[in-house]
């Protein structure tokens, strides 16, 4: 849900990028929130202008009142909180926050792969140069993550019967990490659709995980919406 009334702010530029992963954390919540892309704020407060507030390195961040958070993983973990999507036991928050952080160097690493000369330019300006980092990370690094989470997904799933209508990274209910696997697995999709196809019927939980996430009646209502942004196809974001 997006609204104007909204207490929630997101602070994002007008792209899918790192905001996604906290776009899915209020979708899924049903909780409204209010983007703010302008460039005036953003440029404020980021490029070194403002001195006001909690000093936050990098967008994505929220806001409410004078409440204000930054780096995507942390983000996730505060809003899961709040929002009841976090795991029950302290273990399993601790596994979940290691997981999440996985998940966030595997968009990290697939970036840099296509910014692979000048990390901050932009990638139509090196694309020659990183195509060979793009290739390495096809050839070996997607085919190290994939089985990881497909591993994840097979430890706590393991006796439920093939059938089941619910896997979930943790326990019997949605958490914020599954949101943000499932993220990154649209990610890669998109942006390696040849090596989605090639890898993904080697990881079936996977496969399932992903559509029955997608078909969730907000997720699924979200991704068609206008509000969802495609992938700008230039780094997996
Ligand atoms: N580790 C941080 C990285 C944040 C980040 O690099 N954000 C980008 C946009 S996706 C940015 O604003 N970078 C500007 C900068 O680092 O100066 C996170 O996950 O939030």
């Amino acid at each position: 849900a997006m609204s104007s009334e909204a207490e929630w702010e997101l602070w994002y530029w007008p792209l899918a990028g790192r905001g996604e992963f906290v776009r899915l954390m209020f979708e899924e919540a049903g909780v409204a929130y209010k983007e703010v892309n302008d460039p005036q704020p953003l440029t404020d407060k980021f490029k070194g202008q403002s001195k006001v507030g909690w000093p936050v390195f990098a967008v994505p961040m929220i806001k409410k009142g004078d409440f204000e958070l930054g780096q995507t993983g942390t983000v996730c973990r505060y809003l899961g909180k709040q929002f009841g999507l976090f795991p029950a036991s302290e273990a399993d928050q601790f596994r979940a926050d290691q997981l999440c952080t996985t998940v966030m160097d595997y968009i990290a690493e697939g970036r840099l792969a296509f910014h692979g000369k000048n990390h901050y330019e932009t990638y139509y300006n090196q694309q020659e140069f990183t195509q060979p980092y793009i290739d390495y990370f096809i050839a070996n690094r997607i085919p190290k993550f994939l089985p990881h989470f497909e591993a994840t997904l097979r430890y706590n799933n393991v006796d439920k019967p093939e059938s089941a209508d619910s896997l979930y990274c943790f326990g019997n209910s949605l958490t914020y990490v599954d949101l943000c696997l499932l993220h990154v697995l649209r990610a890669t999709e998109s942006q390696f659709p040849d090596a989605w196809k090639a890898n993904i019927s080697s990881y079936p939980l996977l496969a399932r995980f992903k559509q029955q996430m997608e078909s969730r009646p907000r997720l699924k209502a979200y991704f068609a919406s206008a509000r969802c942004r495609p992938f700008e196809g230039n780094s997996m974001m």
